[in-house]
């Protein structure tokens, strides 16, 4: 593992924008203004190697693609990343492939795990020699509807202050920045399920060549992989459980009476590098922007991981934060600004109503009784079955075009 090394520069006083989260969001956004010559600092509240350590992530959209290649960091994503044509579906044990290549009109998707995506970026960042500043503690945001934002934090026991023009807050779901915009400027939507996924690393070769979504009346499951020798399972559990419930020999049962017998047979099995519980909800700020201060990515918004769009909803909103600076910095186009929220919400609400109706579609409501049940496979077999369906389907996985600022 490339040591991160800890960017020790003489902390920075001013910037242009301060970019809060060493995320995928900040620290793709940290590495197109950079590009830009747009001057930035990200403040982080954990150690590199923590943010490595998160297991998220792992399949990109085309858009996703390009901006981690315009931003300088897509070499080793370009060498190792997966490309797939296809996704397949299971109901009740049936396999079902799906050929997104053919109903999204010639596109696909990459598998490339986000930990390897940040990875990229951070040495990226590193080489670029911009400013990191890790183990930043007790950030706050000061000031955000002046002309004279700024954020202050700890770092070794000393308070900093950092003045910026603008602030970016990609601190994900926890962190300060949609905090800081004032209760009565915020509208927010949530809807939590009753479930999680119980995720499991392994290095142990992919059960199927493509990812497979199957849907079971024991529990949702999800074959993924990172590489073709490691895998990446989920298998849904109520969102009463813990993980200390769970041993690998238990996970790997669970995992085999879910999805299609021929794959149950063939799934080669092994230690678990890593095993956990991510709750599933979904949230949408639409307050993206509030004086001088941009919300981008988990901060945001939240999606069931369904629909495997939490990670390039952040890039889409990356997007837009990027080229609209780039128009501010280079032609003073601050008219812009509204057009950030607009551009954002409306592509959140719609990879929202996808990860949702995903999430509905192919887990288990044990509310929903047998009614329910059936709906969800008469709903399944419609989509399976019909061009309509699985074009509808395989655009939204893929991923709905970027839109322009102007
Ligand atoms: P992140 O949460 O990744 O990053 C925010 C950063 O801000 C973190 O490094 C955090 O340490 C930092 N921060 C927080 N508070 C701070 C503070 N006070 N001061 C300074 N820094 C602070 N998406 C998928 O598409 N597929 C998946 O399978 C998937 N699985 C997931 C599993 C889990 C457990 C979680 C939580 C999310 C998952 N996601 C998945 C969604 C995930 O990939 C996010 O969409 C993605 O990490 C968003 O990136 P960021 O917006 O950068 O937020
Ligand atoms: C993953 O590989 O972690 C993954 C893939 C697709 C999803 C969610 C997670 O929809």
């Amino acid at each position: 593992m490339t040591e991160i090394e800890e960017t020790n520069h003489k902390a920075p006083t001013k910037t242009q924008v301060a970019i809060i989260g060493a995320g995928p969001s900040g620290l793709l956004l940290g590495q197109l203004l950079t590009k830009a010559g747009i001057d930035n600092v990200i403040l982080e509240r954990q150690t590199g190697e923590y943010v490595l350590g998160r297991i998220r992530a792992g399949v990109l959209e085309q858009g996703t693609v390009n901006l981690i290649r315009e931003a300088g960091a897509g070499a080793r994503m370009d060498k190792e990343g997966l490309i797939h044509t296809h996704t397949d579906f299971s109901f009740q044990g049936e396999h079902y492939q799906l050929d997104i290549e053919k109903y999204s009109g010639g596109k696909h998707v990459v598998v490339y795990g986000q930990t390897e995506v940040t990875r990229d970026l951070m040495e990226e960042r590193e080489k670029a020699g911009a400013i990191t500043i890790y183990e930043a503690d007790s950030v706050k945001l000061h000031d955000i509807e002046s002309d004279q934002p700024y954020v202050t934090y700890q770092h070794n026991d000393e308070l900093h202050r950092l003045d910026c023009d603008y602030i970016a807050g990609c601190d994900g779901f926890h962190g300060p920045s949609r905090k800081a915009i004032p209760s009565n400027k915020i509208e927010e939507y949530e809807k939590v399920y009753p479930f999680g996924w119980l995720g499991l690393m392994s290095d142990t070769p992919p059960v199927n060549d493509e990812l497979v979504y199957c849907a079971h009346e024991r529990g949702f499951a999800l074959c993924s992989m990172r590489s073709p020798t490691r895998s990446r399972y989920y298998i849904q559990v109520p969102d009463t459980d813990k993980i200390e419930n769970w041993t690998e020999e238990r996970f790997w049962k669970e995992l085999k009476r879910r999805i299609p017998p021929e794959m149950a047979e063939r799934l080669v099995t092994g230690p678990a590098l890593e095993m956990s519980i991510a709750p599933l909800r979904s949230y949408v700020c639409e307050t993206m922007q509030y004086g001088k201060l941009f919300l981008l990515g988990d901060s945001a918004h939240i999606v069931p991981p369904t629909g495997a769009k939490g990670l390039n909803l952040a890039a889409s909103d990356v997007d837009t934060a990027y080229r609209l600076f780039v128009k501010i910095y280079k032609e003073g186009r601050t008219d812009l600004i509204p057009r950030y929220q607009e551009i954002c919400l409306a592509r959140v609400w719609k990879a929202v109503r996808f990860s949702w109706w995903m999430t509905m579609l192919l887990h288990r409501f044990e509310s929903g009784g047998r009614f329910d049940f059936r709906v969800q496979q008469a709903e399944f077999d419609y989509f399976i079955h019909s061009d309509a369906g699985k074009t509808t389907i395989a655009e939204n996985y893929v991923g709905l075009p970027f839109e322009a600022l102007e």
